[in-house]
C-alpha cells in the first residue's frame, strides 16, 4: 500500500490527500513533526532531500517528494490528468502558478497568520507577501471568469494544487470579496464527487509556534 509522510495541518500534503479521496485509493500515514525537527533527521532526509513534506512511497520502495509531482504522478491515466500533450502542458503551467504565485505568498502568509509568527516577521516582508497574494488572487479571479477550471473545461490536478492554498486565503487576512469568480470556482471545486471537506488547523500542533528548523 501506498505511504504517505504527512503533516494534518499542511495544505501541501492535503492536496495528496485530497486526489487520493478523489481516487479512493487506500494509503498508510507516517505522520511528520515538521516544527519538531523530524523532517530535518538522516532517515526522513532520505525520503525527501529538502526535508518537507508531504512525499510518498512506493510498495517497491521507491520514493517522490513535492506535492504537485505527486499529483502529476498519481493522476496520470486518471481524468485528472489529460492524456493530450498540449492540455497536459496546460495543468503544469498552473502547476508551477501555484508553486511561484500561491503557495509561496498565501501559503506563507497564512502560515504565519495562523501560528502567530506575522509579528516576528518585518513590515515589508509582510507588505510584499500580500501584494504578491492579492496579484495572484485577481490573476485567478481574471482567468475563471472564462472558464469553469483553472486548466479549461475540466476539473484537474491543477485545481486541487490551486485549491489548497488559494481558497484558504482569508485564513492569511485576505479578502474574496473582489473576487466572485474565483469563489464560483470554490463551489465547484467543493462540489466534486470525493472532496476532501476535512483541512487541520495548526493549533492542533503544539510545536507549530516554532520556527522550522
Ligand atoms: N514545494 C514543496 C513545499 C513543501 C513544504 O514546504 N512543506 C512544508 C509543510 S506545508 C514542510 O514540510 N516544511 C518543513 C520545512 O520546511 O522544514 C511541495 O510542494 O511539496
Amino acid at each position: 500500500m501506498l505511504t504517505l509522510f504527512d503533516y494534518l495541518p499542511s495544505q501541501n500534503a492535503w492536496k495528496v490527500r485530497l486526489l487520493l479521496n478523489h481516487l479512493g485509493r487506500p494509503y498508510h500515514t507516517v505522520p511528520i513533526s515538521i516544527f519538531e525537527g523530524e523532517g530535518q533527521t538522516a532517515e526522513f532526509r532520505r525520503i525527501n532531500p529538502t526535508g518537507t513534506v508531504p512525499a510518498i512511497q512506493l510498495d517497491d520502495g521507491r520514493v517522490l517528494a513535492e506535492s504537485n509531482a505527486i499529483l502529476a504522478y498519481l493522476a496520470d491515466g486518471t481524468p485528472y490528468l489529460p492524456r493530450d500533450p498540449f492540455d497536459r502542458a496546460k495543468v503544469q503551467q498552473w502547476l508551477h502558478f501555484e508553486q511561484e504565485r500561491v503557495e509561496s505568498v498565501i501559503g506563507s502568509l497564512r502560515h504565519w497568520t495562523m501560528t502567530g509568527k506575522l509579528a516576528r516577521r518585518s513590515p515589508e516582508m509582510i507588505e510584499a507577501k500580500r501584494r504578491g497574494a492579492v496579484r495572484s488572487l485577481g490573476i485567478l479571479d481574471s482567468e475563471l471568469a472564462t472558464r469553469p477550471f483553472i486548466a479549461g473545461d475540466r476539473y484537474t490536478i491543477a485545481d486541487m494544487a490551486i485549491f489548497a492554498y488559494a481558497s484558504r486565503a482569508e485564513e492569511a487576512g485576505l479578502s474574496l470579496e473582489m473576487c466572485p469568480h474565483f469563489r464560483a470556482w470554490i463551489a465547484r471545486v467543493e462540489a466534486q464527487p470525493g472532496f476532501l471537506a476535512i483541512a487541520h488547523p495548526y493549533s492542533i500542533d503544539p510545536y507549530s509556534t516554532r520556527e522550522l528548523p
